[in-house]
């Protein structure tokens, strides 16, 4: 995308679709020329005009409301128009092919997807961290999602992180300033109290990347996967947790042929719930296929539901299917059909050792009745790392996660440099630099144009 490209853009920027309104909007530098053109008349800027939208013969395609903003006092902090008429597919393309026509002399072209936010992030109207808020926001899926998004686009999460690099930048100052003064270097640590300092700010940093981690989780969602042998009640428990007939269930082993994904809720936070076909040796061709899929989901899973029926704990094939899970993947054991049981107590002492660390948790649930199902999605908000109990996080992305995770370790180094008996302190000023640079990244002070367009670019056109 070109970034240093200042022609007059259209899109139309409501959804795809029938509405009560629609509207059109164009960014430029300058746009009264064009307003001019297109109404025969020059606009106040914030005032709202109802005016006919006609084509050049003179004939009426829509009328509506007109709002001229004068740049730098809009969103992109260009001049911007916007049309608002009525809101269907047709009448929107009309007014927009029209409204290209008359600005063809001016330059005026169709928007690429973001390129209204990243006219605002490079006009400084908002940070990179708040430009992509503002594509989270219209994303989200939920309202924790939503809210979180909206504290991230007020700047929120912006400001913390600028608050924890301008402390960066306050002690590197300092290092520097003792450098320029070797005589004063040995106690630098001291008379500055450096090392307290520093703690300080790796505390911080670590705070927020729990936040953001939170964040992530928010923005993301979980890929969960349901798997296991057939027949034990995978789709069934779907279902259960979908409130809807999503997956087909029967009595026949080997119903399930390809993964059925549904989007679901728990608290705010989206999960991907990935039914999988059961896993068993089988001579049938489509059924093989499934369940070659299935372990290509498995191996992509956040967290692994191994449903075994509760009936047959510790079953051999349960057991070739727990040696064959990804180690590094938290699995859940759930057992299936307690409404079946005498009792729970059978399958708890069939039950084997952790197979890790991860591997924390057995449950037993009746997907037929419902029994166990809270628990289980609450274990599954635990194993996601999810806290109920932390302050509402912004929302996060991997960029910002990995950058927090960088800077850390950049303190770190930093720390091992100043505890050293010669104290290191141009390497100890370096590993400031480089830190305070991986949190400048979050908010777009540094960024590459292949990183901005990376990110515009899944924006949706129109925003
Ligand atoms: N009593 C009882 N029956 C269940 C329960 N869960 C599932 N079933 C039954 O078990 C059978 C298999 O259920 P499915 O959900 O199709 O099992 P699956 O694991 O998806 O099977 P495949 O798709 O073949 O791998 C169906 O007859 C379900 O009604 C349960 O909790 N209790
Ligand atoms: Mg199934």
């Amino acid at each position: 995308m070109p970034l240093l490209n200042h022609d007059p853009i259209i899109a139309i920027a409501t959804a795809p679709g029938r509405g009560g309104i629609g509207v059109v909007r164009i960014s430029g530098p300058d746009l009264q020329p064009m307003v001019a053109r297109l109404f025969n008349k020059s606009l106040t800027p914030r005032h709202a005009y109802y005016l006919p939208f006609n084509d050049d013969a003179g004939n009426a395609i829509d009328a509506g409301i007109v709002l001229y903003f004068k740049g730098p006092n809009s969103y992109t902090g260009e001049d911007v128009l916007e049309l608002q008429g009525h809101g269907g597919p047709a009448v929107l393309r009309r007014l927009l092919n029209h409204c290209l026509r008359v600005g063809a002399p001016f330059g005026l072209r169709h928007a690429q997807p973001g390129e209204f936010t990243q006219r605002a992030f490079l006009n400084d109207r908002l940070d990179l961290a708040q430009a992509e808020a503002v594509a989270d926001l219209i994303e989200a899926s939920s309202e924790a999602a939503a809210r979180s998004a909206m504290e991230s686009l007020s700047g929120a999460f912006s400001q913390r992180v600028n608050a924890l690099n301008e402390r960066i930048i306050h002690l590197r100052m300092l290092v520097e300033a003792t450098l320029d003064f070797p005589e004063e270097e040995i106690d630098f640590l001291e008379k500055y109290q450096a090392a307290e300092t520093l703690q300080q700010l790796r505390d911080e940093l670590a705070t927020l990347i729990h936040q953001a981690k939170q964040g992530m989780i928010l923005r993301e969602g979980l890929h969960v996967v349901l798997a296991g042998q057939p027949n034990v009640g995978k789709s069934s428990l779907l279902n259960a947790l979908a409130g809807d007939d999503v997956a087909i269930v029967t009595p026949v082993a080997g119903t399930t042929r390809d993964k059925v994904v549904q989007q679901i809720h728990i608290n705010g936070i989206p999960l991907h719930i990935v039914d999988t076909a059961g896993l068993r040796e089988t001579a049938d061709e489509v059924e093989s296929i499934g369940i070659a899929r299935t372990w290509a989901e498995i191996e992509k899973a956040n967290v692994i539901v191994h449903l075994q029926d509760a009936r047959y704990p510790g079953h051999e094939l349960d057991q070739a299917i727990t040696q064959r899970l990804p180690a590094q993947t938290p699995v859940l054991n759930v057992f299936n059909k307690t409404d079946l049981l005498e009792n729970h107590g059978d399958v708890a002492s069939a039950m084997g050792t952790p197979r890790s660390q991860s591997e924390k948790q057995s449950l037993y649930i009746s997907a037929k009745t419902g029994e166990g199902l809270d628990a289980l999605r609450q274990t599954l908000l635990e194993i996601a790392g999810w806290n109920p109990g932390a302050e509402s996080p912004w929302l996060a992305r991997q960029r910002h996660l990995d950058a927090l995770h960088n800077a850390a370790e950049h303190l770190a180094i930093a720390g091992q440099h100043a505890s050293q008996d010669d104290q290191v302190l141009d390497l100890f000023a370096e590993e400031l630099r480089l830190a305070h640079d991986e949190l400048g990244a979050i908010t777009g002070q540094f960024t590459t144009e292949d990183l901005l367009g990376e990110i515009f670019s899944s924006f949706c056109i129109g925003k």
